[in-house]
């Protein structure tokens, strides 16, 4: 059997021979790959350099890179893309390489890297890689380190990574505008020896924000507060995937902010430590027990835990307003008024209208709500037991038995052993009314 790889070697003089461009490691500047798909892609293992556990990107890919005389070369290009939300609702955004956030950046303590960057935006833009120790000309800050890099053209950044940890990447070159349209990276350090820091199995996402109005496609980018689609690597629930992991697996979330606010993120079912920041690792001495870290705005944790309990375990922001998608925000409390004479009223004028709310909201996760198109509903996803009520920042752990290593597909709904779910009192009640 021939690989492709192998086909295009051995068929690259003919193909040269044909008018086909030369590629790989005959040109001076790396392919940048580009990625369309929104979903979970598996782990990139490195094929050259140190070994290392690779991470995996949540919705979301690791940029393939090539070796070139002792450099490890990426190739970034900063582009308007379409991004799928949620299923039902596209983003017309800016990103990298066909996506955004655009492709995790993943290397080892000590690399010496070189990362170009094309610029197809129609404005100038730069990128700052968040945390890493660099010379300052290589920091990225449009104007102050660096002239800006014009539309069309490809500048060259060149640096050691010094130290290993969870860090970033970022336009600082009309920052507003492009980060508010999805401009953002992951980049993974990993240790020089594989041994420090290991865990199973190792995620990784942004959390980013978007002001879309409904029935729209591109976001609001002046908005500094009214964001209405509160996401994790541009995604909203129950566009995220679930984060999966086998029964005892050691598992790592890196998580990081862009948004405008904080973000304290809640994990069910267990309790964690942050390991890591920006700043690198958390001495073992410092560390405490969590169910909830606070992520304030250009920060990154990392938190670990050991999966040793099976279910589907909810992990979320804790604020209950980025758990919603963008219908909800405008919508008035009407809990407790009586709607039906009004309501008749404006049906005489309005035939569809509805009246809503009385009772809480919760009737709107189950309601077939008429919505304008590429509109996302406020809460939705369907569970085993029902509406779940979510949207925004919200996913799913799922530890289960029986998932093989490197496997990182959605398992289904857990089944709760019999006995072991919340139910229905069947016995007798206390008087429980009023008096
Ligand atoms: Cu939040």
């Amino acid at each position: 059997m021939t690989n492709r790889r192998q086909f295009l070697s051995k068929a690259g003089a003919i193909a040269l021979g044909l008018g086909m461009v030369g590629r790989g490691q005959a040109a001076s500047v790396p392919e940048a790959p580009t990625q369309s798909l929104a979903a979970t892609q598996p782990p990139l293992a490195p094929h050259a350099g140190r070994p290392y556990n690779p991470v995996v990107t949540l919705n979301g890919w690791t940029l393939p890179w090539r070796m070139k005389n002792g450099w490890k070369e990426f190739h970034l290009v900063a582009e308007p893309v379409q991004r799928e939300i949620a299923p039902g609702m596209i983003a017309n955004l800016w990103g990298y390489n066909g996506q955004s956030p655009g492709p995790t950046i993943e290397c080892v303590e000590g690399d010496r890297v070189r990362i170009f960057v094309t610029n197809k935006l129609p404005e100038h833009t730069t990128v700052h890689w968040h945390g890493i120790l660099l010379p300052s000309g290589m920091d990225g800050v449009g104007g102050l380190t660096q002239p800006q890099i014009p539309a069309g053209k490809t500048f060259v950044y060149e640096f050691e990574m010094k130290k290993s940890g969870t860090f970033m990447y970022h336009p600082h070159a009309d920052e507003m505008v492009q980060m508010a349209m999805g401009m953002l990276g992951s980049i993974v350090v990993h240790p020089k020896n594989p041994n420090l820091h290991r865990v199973d199995r190792d995620f990784i996402f942004l959390a980013n924000a978007f002001d879309i109005d409904p029935g729209s496609y591109t976001p609001r980018v002046n908005t500094m507060t009214d964001f209405n689609l509160w996401c994790w690597n541009s995604r909203a629930f129950p566009g995220i995937d679930p984060i999966v992991a086998r029964t005892g697996d050691k598992v790592r979330i890196r998580m990081g902010n862009l948004t405008m606010t904080n973000h304290p993120m809640h994990l069910h079912g267990y309790d964690f430590e942050v390991t890591g920041t920006d700043g690198g690792w958390v001495p073992k001495s410092a560390r405490w027990p969590e169910v909830t870290t606070d992520i304030a705005v250009g920060q990154m944790r990392a938190i670990e835990f050991d999966a040793i309990y099976p279910g589907d375990w909810a992990f979320h922001c804790h604020k209950s307003h980025h758990t919603m998608n963008a219908m909800g925000h405008a919508v008035p409390n009407m809990i407790g008024v009586n709607q039906r004479e009004v309501a008749a009223k404006i049906n005489n004028l309005i035939p569809d209208y509805m009246a809503m709310g009385e009772k809480g909201m919760a009737e709107m996760a189950e309601m077939e709500m008429p919505l304008p198109d590429n509109t996302l509903p406020m809460m939705t996803g369907q569970g085993p037991f029902g509406a779940v009520e979510m949207g925004g920042m919200f996913t799913v752990v799922k530890v289960r038995d029986k998932v093989k290593t490197g496997e990182y597909k959605n398992p289904g709904w857990y089944r709760h052993p019999a006995g072991t779910v919340a139910s229905e009192w069947k016995g007798e009640l206390p008087d429980m009314s009023r008096k």
